[in-house]
């Protein structure tokens, strides 16, 4: 920003900068430029990634005016903003993005192929930023495309992994984890800042100093630190010359740091220094929603919120800014519990740095921050041990004592001395003695929210009952959505062409107009052409799988698909006895296999690399997939398919290819879902419980265009009240003992009963996600969906009524909500 007085004076200081001409000769000129100049060499000899950085850096060069332009007056206007908090950004494939919200997919387009380069080989370039895990981080990614595509004010705050999510491959069936090393052949939308970098301090120990007048002060004595390098990433709005920023942040050793030991003679030690520091942001965490406490762990959370609001408070703000004053200026959204050392943080930055007593410094921060929950499951809130937070972070350990401290004084104020809800209610828990970031965010956060309308309810009355009791008014609900940017534009061009077609441009930033599909949905013409689109998809999609695993896709077949992180909450394993039932029924030869509707089943799905119950399932899926793909009995009737190392790439050919959607977790677990939102809005009908998003969906599509199944929330409760006994089920059902027994029996590992024993005896014995409670209602649902699939005029009926009503679903809905409820902060236009 600074610059010397002699530049700052000359005229081209303040002229702003220039963007090239939008045609296709100023493309080719700008295409060249940068293949010469910024990779050095010549387009006859450059390779395929020479060529694809030089068209990324053209097209960044047509959006940095822009970016420039809006950094500076979000600055000068100091209007409200939102910094959002996120371990996880699931960004995918920059390039088409960047292209389409710049206006610039035809012209680059024509251009590439003045130059006589296939631009589509280009695209296949990129390695996706794999950032995050799952639903977290790519809903972080949605949000922060349309907080750009609405103006919003704001910046995204998080992690620069060097690695991102693991780069799945199957040996033998099982899950064999590569790494993901997407940087190899360097980023080009990525803006190092070295000289922006903050200090981040760890470890040591607390001193307390009491002044002549008697006022005590706590100084922080630290261990050690590290660096935090921001890498600014290109935000476009679509279509409205907004570009936001997103600013990861690196961990690099500070010189200081290994000048010290470097000092002592021992070089080895110094050089174990720098790559423990810069371990920090080495690797993603590959766990979703089931966190394993580790101390590297808290070290990355700590490390990019301090950061952030560092970053914030020297950068965002004018230099005069009354401190008194950031709650009409800033919101800090935390994207669940892993941003919310943050709180200890910001109150020590008030407190110890900048002076401000404490009440007045806690009234701001109860302000300041809001807090989102995207969980139900007990295991994904995190809890950090006391002794681990107080040796990593003992500043902040103090603050959050204190915290804790006056937040039970007003509990007590409120409820008397009821012992037992005081207990339930501390930040701290015991045995052993530990912080519960949740309600630390809850007591600190102006707004609680969970992501769907089931799942805010339930976190009222199961999960926080006693906050919401305390706290009236705090706990709201916004329910997750989807870019349609990414998720309709770009990933389904066909039925894209075809809404437009119908009802005009316009509908990309205000999918509420979907709605006039519903006329649409009775004109046979329209079917023919909606139903054309999906055969299509399908066709790219077999292509897709064809070059990428080799696989055969049969467009005839009804398309059945299950794509998302394998847990055992999601239920992969009532989808596989459903497969197992319909191969067994075959082989068995009480079904024809003529009168089978033939299906493709595709399974996408990452397992933690630690937990062994859900790489068991992985394993069984690719072996019941290799025996049934291999049996003449059911050929042209069952085919499975399970490509590997599932990721946003991928979801976008494999989503607007689907017919049927498979959303089917226990009622109760599965906080909201948004590949649901995907699919519907693809026109997928779904076959799902009445869970998460599912209830939304539902009531918007209407039951005739839905397929329910399985016990509700409620019935669930009631049947863990009564004593759920899964083998009875399986001794009462025949197809399901027909299944699990095939399972068992070693059919699909060479007769060695031992593979699968642990599957088997999990769901016979333990069952937490009452599998077999709901295979029977399952299956029967499976057969309604094969009947309906008979009438292909009526599934494509349904299928434009599910793209008609699920407008609600775009991600600019659940930005809007979030301003309107939690952040208050209008669009600047
Ligand atoms: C995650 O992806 C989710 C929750 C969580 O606590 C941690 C991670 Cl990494 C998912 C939920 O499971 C899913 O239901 C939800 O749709 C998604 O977050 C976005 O809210």
């Amino acid at each position: 920003q600074e610059s010397t007085p002699a530049a700052a004076s000359h005229p081209l200081a303040l002229a702003p900068v220039a963007a090239p001409p939008a045609s296709v000769d100023g493309f080719v000129r700008e295409f060249l430029r940068n293949l010469n100049f910024e990779r050095g060499v010549a387009l006859s000899s450059s390779a395929p990634n020479d060529r694809y950085m030089a068209l990324a850096y053209t097209v960044r060069d047509y959006l940095m005016a822009r970016w420039l332009e809006d950094q500076a007056r979000q600055r000068e206007l100091q209007a409200k903003g939102v910094c959002y908090l996120s371990a996880e950004y699931l960004l995918g494939r920059q390039l088409d993005n960047n292209l389409l919200a710049a206006r610039l997919t035809e012209v680059a387009t024509e251009a590439m192929v003045a130059c006589g380069i296939d631009i589509d080989e280009l695209r296949q370039q990129e390695v996706e930023p794999g950032l995050g895990n799952g639903g977290l981080g790519r809903l972080a990614a949605c949000f922060i495309d349309s907080l750009a595509t609405m103006s919003v004010p704001s910046i995204g705050y998080g992690i620069r992994y060097e690695y991102g999510i693991f780069r799945q491959t199957f040996v033998d069936g099982q899950q064999v984890e590569q790494p993901d090393a997407w940087l190899t052949l360097g980023s080009p939308w990525e803006f190092p800042h070295p000289e922006a970098a903050q200090k981040i301090f760890f470890g040591g120990h607390t001193e307390k100093t009491t002044d002549e007048q008697g006022v005590e002060t706590t100084t922080w004595v630290p261990g050690w630190h590290v660096l935090a390098v921001p890498y600014n990433y290109m935000v476009p709005g679509y279509h409205n010359g907004r570009v936001n920023t997103l600013r990861l942040w690196r961990a690099v050793a500070s010189n200081a740091f290994d000048l010290r030991i470097f000092n002592s003679g021992d070089y080895e030690e110094a050089v174990r220094a720098q790559t423990f520091a810069e371990n920090i942001s080495k690797v993603l965490y590959p766990e979703d929603s089931t966190p394993q406490g580790k101390e590297l762990r808290l070290q990355q959370q700590y490390f990019f919120v301090a950061a952030s609001i560092a970053d914030f408070l020297d950068h965002q703000l004018s230099a005069d800014f009354d401190l008194e004053n950031l709650p009409e200026r800033v919101i800090f959204q935390l994207n669940d519990t892993h941003p919310v050392i943050a709180v200890p943080e910001f109150m020590r930055v008030l407190v110890d740095e900048r002076g401000m007593e404490w009440d007045a410094a806690w009234a701001i921060t109860q302000k300041c921050f809001a807090y989102t929950c995207h969980t139900l499951l007990p295991e994904a809130l995190e809890v950090w041990p006391v002794d681990l937070l107080g040796r990593l972070l003992p500043r902040h350990l103090e603050i959050i004592y204190r915290i804790n401290e006056e937040f039970l004084l007003e509990v007590r104020e409120r409820f008397g001395d009821d012992e037992l809800r005081i207990r339930n209610m501390s930040i701290i828990s015991e045995n052993p003695r530990s912080v519960r970031m949740a309600y630390l965010a809850t007591v600190a956060g102006a707004k609680v929210n969970g992501v769907a309308e089931l799942h805010s309810q339930l976190l009222r009355e199961k999960v926080l009952p006693d906050f919401d009791e305390f706290y009236p008014g705090k706990f709201t609900n916004v329910t997750n959505g989807v870019t349609p940017r990414r998720f309709v534009r770009l990933a389904n061009p066909g039925l894209a062409g075809l809404i437009t077609e119908a009802l005009g441009a316009g509908w990309t930033v205000d999918l509420e107009r979907l709605r006039g599909l519903e006329a649409f949905a009775e004109d046979p013409e329209f079917r023919v052409k909606f139903a054309e689109v999906k055969r299509a998809n399908k066709r790219i999609l077999s292509d897709v799988l064809r070059e990428r695993d080799g696989f055969v896709l049969n467009e005839d077949h009804l398309l059945d698909v299950m794509v998302k992180r394998l847990h055992e909450y999601k239920r992969q394993m009532l989808k596989l006895l459903h497969i197992v039932t319909e191969y067994e029924g075959i082989v068995s030869g009480r079904v024809e296999a003529s009168s089978v509707q033939p299906r493709t089943f595709i399974f996408g799905a990452k397992a933690a690399p630690g937990y062994a119950m859900a790489k068991r399932i992985i394993h069984l899926i690719n072996a019941v997939g290799s025996v049934v793909n291999d049996d003449p009995r059911v050929e042209g009737r069952l085919k499975v398919l399970f490509p590997p190392n599932y990721n946003v790439t991928l979801a976008e050919r494999v989503i607007p290819a689907a017919d049927l959607s498979e959303q089917i977790s226990l009622a109760g677990k599965e906080a909201s879902g948004t590949g649901n939102m995907k699919f519907a809005l693809n026109g997928a009908l779904t076959i799902g419980t009445d869970d998460g998003a599912n209830v939304e969906i539902r009531e918007l599509v209407g039951d005739d265009n839905f397929f329910l199944f399985g016990m509700t929330e409620p019935e669930v409760e009631a049947l863990w009240a009564k004593g759920y006994k899964p083998a009875e089920f399986y001794q009462a059902d025949s197809g399901l003992r027909r299944a699990i027994d095939l399972i068992a029996s070693g059919a699909f590992s060479d007769g060695d009963r031992s593979v699968f024993e642990p599957v088997v005896s999990n769901l016979l014995y333990d069952d937490r996600f009452m599998v077999l409670a709901d295979y029977s209602s399952y299956i029967a649902e499976q057969a309604k969906v094969d009947a309906a699939y008979g009438d292909q005029d009526a599934w494509t009926r349904a299928s434009i009524l599910n793209v008609a009503r699920t407008g609600f679903f775009s991600s600019d809905r659940s930005i809007r909500d979030y301003i309107d409820r939690i952040w208050h902060t209008p669009p600047i236009l």
